[in-house]
């Protein structure tokens, strides 16, 4: 039976990645109606890598004798001044998400639950992967500042890594 400590943080970092989710979602629709189709696509990919990041979580308390609760979601912003702004939430968000996925695993330390603690290392991985992807699309978003053809490029460069994320195995 999994420690009732570490089933609570879990809980809440299933809402977390619920939450990012919905909110990669509603971005996905705002590039969408602004023209950027590309960036849409990555987003909505985005959307369902969340999922699987939450069903993770999910099967996981199930395994071990705990039980996820789903809990109230915050609606997400839908409204954003430009791309470049919808990324720098992304970045900032994926740096929270960074942050609480330390907390969650520093639970199970405290707790000497050393079996979910190595089943956070995989969470633990894939931020870096998160954070550096984000980081690098931002990165190139202000390298091209107001330029509307440095945009349309990037967009075309979120639709091929949009192809890639969603012809990658889920785990
Ligand atoms: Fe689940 O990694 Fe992003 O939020």
């Amino acid at each position: 039976m999994i420690n009732k400590d570490v089933e609570n943080a879990i809980n809440e970092q299933i809402k977390k990645e619920e939450y990012s989710s919905r909110l990669y979602l509603q971005m996905a629709t705002w590039c969408e109606v602004n023209g950027f189709s590309g960036a849409a696509k990555f987003l909505y990919a985005q959307t369902e890598e969340e999922r699987m990041h939450m069903l993770k979580f999910v099967h996981y308390l199930s395994d071990r004798g705990g039980q996820s609760i789903m809990q109230q979601i915050d609606k997400p912003p839908f409204e954003f001044k430009s791309l470049t702004d919808v990324f720098e939430q992304v970045f900032a968000h994926e740096q929270f998400i960074t942050a609480s996925i330390n907390e969650v695993y520093e639970v199970t330390l405290n707790k000497r639950d050393y079996t979910s603690g190595s089943f956070l290392q995989w969470f633990i991985t894939e931020q870096i992967e998160e954070e550096s992807t984000m980081s690098t699309i931002l990165d190139k978003i202000h390298l091209v500042g107001n330029d509307k053809a440095g945009y349309f490029h990037i967009d075309k460069e979120l639709e091929s890594m949009a192809a890639v994320r969603t012809d990658a195995p889920i785990e």
